[in-house]
């Protein structure tokens, strides 16, 4: 008998093989692959200390915790501090050392859309993805600073080749396809309220992707840390594959983590009301985290302060820069003491019952692990947080209606388009919102912010009139 199905068997969870004399040879290969992925040493303590201690609640962390401190934006701030700030991140994209890193491996069940999320269409007329949108973008600022800003994407096993397929159909949108990498991220397995770990059929186990915070190991054991030391390059513009408003390369945001000597960075808005559905930059002993919504007590997601504002208001937006030495560190797990926790989550899995027959659960039957990347925060030197505005950096693209839909992430790209055009003194009517009644687009190829806009337009021999379907690219 195989050393792995022995060991299983020693740790309570042999059932894992129990159709496997059925199995043909590849398929008892591929389980038992799959089975050597598995620490079984981390299963039986998350096991323990997640599903079978019941938490202390939420309440007793709300006395502890303080609002984190941020850098406000150049009007509420210092603008000479945000000029010095381009003007490092500018020389740091001159000299090639910075990559932009953005993970797609999620599951995007939420948006009901039957693919990778990254391949959604999402601009307001030429339904361009949002790895075009992307793609574009870094491509501009390839452009602009004169040096190939290497591109790192993390899929999972759900969508990795059918995400490769599409950028080779596309032609890497004009990347170059060397400078653009993918990379798997990790699994884990979703075990039952007793830690038994599930079967998805009589050759597989349960596996789902193990979190964003997965990330740094990947980018570890992938070796695009080490593709990127070889590189010379050092910063990591992080952000997610829903956001197609995010600016992937920020030179006032990468300056800011370079003159602050920040191991992690992050950006912040505002939150818009108290429920909103983002993480919250908190201190904790002097330390910064990342509460994530649902862990954050009612008492003091509600709170206001002196102004009326929301005191716990610094909305995580996931837009992070890392420095490539702390992934190494965290991500190589050498540090015992800097590791990310795993997170739990509650789930219906279908699953394979010990009869060889399948169930489909109509409650949470299951739990899966997770880790945030948020959670690398309290290991960070210098953490620096800055905010940004909201309709310049985020519109996420999570439900199929309602907030945070294609719809309302529309509306916002063509209220930015809109403001760019005002800027360059093109007059369109807008509703109060800033809305206008027709669909245009502006390729980031053309513009990626309102200075590059009003540049770009008018430096036009022919100024085309800006009406419904109208793109510039
Ligand atoms: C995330 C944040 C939330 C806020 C919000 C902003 C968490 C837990 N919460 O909420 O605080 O910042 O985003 O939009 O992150 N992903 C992977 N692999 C995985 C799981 C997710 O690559 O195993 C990617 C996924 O493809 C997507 C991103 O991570 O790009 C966010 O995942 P999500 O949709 O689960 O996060 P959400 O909306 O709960």
């Amino acid at each position: 008998m195989s050393d792995i199905i022995q060991l299983f068997k020693d740790r309570g969870q042999g059932h894992v093989f129990t159709f496997f004399d059925d199995l043909s040879a590849d398929e008892q290969a591929g389980l038992i692959a799959e089975a050597e992925q598995i620490d079984l040493d981390e299963i039986e303590t998350l096991v323990s200390e997640l599903i079978q201690t019941k938490s202390a609640g939420n309440d007793a962390i709300a006395d502890e915790l303080e609002p984190a401190d941020f850098i406000p934006l150049p009007e509420n701030g210092d603008p000479e501090l945000w000029a010095k700030a381009v003007k490092k991140g500018e020389s740091a994209l001159r000299t090639g050392r910075v990559a932009a890193f953005t993970v797609a491996g999620g599951q995007g069940t939420r948006l009901g859309y039957d693919g990778p999320k990254g391949t959604f269409g999402v601009t307001p007329v030429l339904k361009a993805s949002l790895f075009q949108v992307f793609a574009e973008k870094i491509l501009a600022s390839t452009r602009l600073y004169g040096r190939p800003i290497p591109w790192y994407i993390m899929t999972s096993i759900i969508n990795h080749e059918a995400t490769v397929e599409f950028f080779e159909r596309n032609e890497y949108f004009g990347l170059a396809p060397e400078k653009v990498h993918f990379f798997s991220q990790g699994l884990m397995p979703a075990v039952d309220a007793d830690g038994k770990i599930l079967l998805a059929g009589k050759a597989n186990i349960a596996l789902s992707p193990d979190g964003h915070g997965g990330a740094l190991r990947a980018l570890v054991r992938s070796g695009a840390i080490r593709e990127m030391e070889a590189d010379g390059i050092d910063v990591l513009s992080y952000f997610q594959v829903d956001n197609p408003l995010v600016r992937c390369i920020d030179p006032a945001f990468i300056g800011f983590h370079l003159m602050t000597n920040s191991d992690l960075s992050s950006k912040m808005v505002p939150k818009a009301y108290a429920e909103e559905k983002v993480g919250v930059f908190c201190q904790k002993n002097g330390e910064a985290l990342v509460v994530e919504y649902s862990d954050l007590p009612d008492k003091l997601a509600t709170e206001l302060d002196d102004n009326g504002d929301l005191r716990f208001r610094a909305g995580s937006i996931a837009i992070h820069i890392f420095n490539r030495a702390f992934v190494q560190r965290l991500g190589s797990g050498k540090d015992k003491s800097a590791k990310l926790p795993f997170h739990l989550a509650h789930k219906k899995v279908p699953f394979l019952d010990l009869n060889g027959e399948t169930q489909e659960p109509s409650e949470p039957n299951a739990y899966k692990f997770e880790m945030f990347v948020f959670d690398a925060l309290p290991f960070a030197a210098n953490p620096t947080i800055i905010e940004t505005a909201r309709e310049d950096d985020f519109s996420p693209v999570k439900n199929a209606e309602g907030v945070d839909s294609a719809q309302t992430c529309r509306d916002d790209q063509l209220r930015q388009f809109a403001r760019w055009a005002a800027a360059a003194g093109i007059d369109i009517e807008t509703d109060e919102t800033g809305l206008p009644p027709f669909a245009f687009e502006v390729s980031p190829l053309f513009a990626d912010s309102a200075e590059r806009f009003v540049e770009r337009w008018n430096g036009l021999a022919a100024k085309p009139e800006l009406t419904n379907g109208v793109v510039l690219i």
